[in-house]
């Protein structure tokens, strides 16, 4: 049960002891459960492959979402229901969210929580104000980690509301600017690594250009690589040893984000010589603005080794931005689980919703239901990638399909030991025969059948 009276005496008091009296801890009641309140498929501590549902996700939560996403769109202000927010910018009101905070994440059983700078406090007149302001309220989440065992999947900077990073932060044409974010960086590693965050994510924000005509794309991307590369040093100078983070997105802020995809954010790091330092967390929405699907993206970061962490949404395939709703589809769950099966599993980083409620689902018991529908479409996908892993038919038939690379010239290419001159007399004396055929549609039936 939540208790949030139960506190060190570096809490503040609160007047309410639960935010959330309509809802208590979901539980697992099955297949057959009419509950909507309740687990159909997500069970924490059933094992799948030998591990528990719990560990397979590492699921998490995001700061920004739940407690500080108004729902509004532009053509109206925010609905989201919030009587525990008295709207003010204090430190007081900031410190309370954090114990709404965790009753949500306790009532919902999801052990990690996401985090910027600005979401879990405000923004005050000065960068030393905001400071003191974070560490008040880093005090409260450490108290609150303490009592609950909830830990912090990863931490980041909001370097893209203020009107200071219009133009970008450490790609800004402002060197100001570019100080600035360090700054604001340094703090919000420091506030991580007290906290034991696990990661730590740059998504580029606003890291991009609406138009090349103003722009020097060259100065901007090496500023970029300068800037992480700093990161990395301070990281290395206070003993963090959580994992880097790069989040790829294509658009939106700006008309072309330097982080595109998952290819383009492997390239940069390896142009800058940063590989080592960095994973990428992978989006799903983002993925579909980059004109791939997420199992592409995850493919692609997982072949180089560097799939680090997920952000697990959903878009619209009507509606061409990054509308950040909860995960439903059970096919892409199970596409993702299969390439992070094959992998074995996440080494740094979980499945952090980084998703909204729609501004219809205005009120608190809304951000249940949205998460445990998500929880639940991952359990099913967990479930149904173990039973494809099991039957073994798909894996097999893909193994066939290059096993002529196991022996003969195959073996002989790809131990790195043929030439073209070789290549010319085997093809003289060898026609190649049309290949088998690639099955696409028998294996999507065997797809399927496991759905
Ligand atoms: C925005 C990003 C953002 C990052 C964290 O589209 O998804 O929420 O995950 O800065
Ligand atoms: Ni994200
Ligand atoms: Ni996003």
């Amino acid at each position: 049960m939540f208790s949030p009276n139960i506190h060190d005496t570096n809490f503040i008091a609160l007047e309410m002891s639960e935010f959330f009296p309509e809802v208590t801890s979901i539980k697992y009641e099955g297949p057959e459960s009419k509950n909507p309140l309740a687990f159909k498929h997500y069970n924490a501590d059933e094992l799948v492959e030998g591990k528990s549902m719990r560990e397979h996700f590492r699921f998490g939560a995001a700061y920004w979402h739940c407690m500080r996403n108004p729902l509004g769109d532009p053509f109206g202000p925010g609905t989201a229901q919030m009587p525990w927010d008295d709207g003010s910018d204090s430190v007081e009101n900031a410190q309370k969210r954090t114990h709404v905070f965790f009753e949500f994440l306790e009532k919902t059983g999801i052990d990690y929580y996401c985090f910027h700078d600005r979401d879990i406090a405000p923004e005050l007149g000065t960068l030393a104000e905001s400071n003191s302001a974070l560490d008040a309220v880093v005090d409260e989440l450490e108290g609150l980690q303490q009592q609950t065992g909830k830990k912090l999947l990863w931490g980041t900077a909001c370097l893209f509301v203020h009107p200071r990073y219009a133009m970008g932060a450490a790609t800004s044409p402002c060197p100001e600017v570019f100080a600035y974010a360090g700054a604001q960086v340094k703090k919000a590693i420091e506030v991580t690594h007290r906290l034991g965050g696990e990661g730590y994510t740059f998504w580029g924000g606003r890291e991009g250009y609406s138009s090349l005509i103003n722009t020097d794309l060259k100065r901007e991307l090496d500023n970029l690589g300068r800037f992480l590369h700093m990161a990395v040093d301070y990281k290395k100078e206070i003993g963090f040893e959580g994992q880097f983070y790069i989040e790829p997105k294509p658009k939106e802020p700006t008309k072309h984000q330097y982080d595109s995809d998952a290819a383009a954010c492997l390239n940069f790091l390896r142009e800058y010589d940063l590989l080592d330092h960095f994973k990428l967390n992978i989006e799903t929405n983002h993925a579909i603005l980059a004109g791939h699907t997420v199992e592409h993206d995850l493919k692609v970061a997982s072949a180089a080794e560097a799939l680090g962490s997920i952000d697990a949404n959903a878009g619209d395939e009507l509606l061409g931005w990054d509308t950040d709703q909860f995960p439903t589809n059970i096919y892409d769950a199970t596409r993702i689980m299969l390439v992070l099966l094959d992998m074995g599993g996440f080494t740094t980083g979980g499945l952090n919703f980084d998703a909204k409620r729609r501004r219809e689902s205005h009120e608190p018991v809304d951000l249940f239901h949205a998460h445990v529908g998500g929880m639940d479409t991952f359990a099913r996908g967990l479930k149904a990638a173990a039973a494809i892993r099991a039957d073994g038919r798909m894996k097999e038939f893909v193994a066939k399909r290059y096993g002529g690379w196991d022996e003969g010239v195959g073996a002989k290419i790809e131990r790195g030991e043929s030439n073209l001159t070789e290549l010319e007399a085997h093809a003289l004396s060898n026609e190649p025969k049309p290949p088998s055929s690639g099955r696409q549609e028998m294996l999507e039936n065997l797809f399927n059948e496991f759905i």
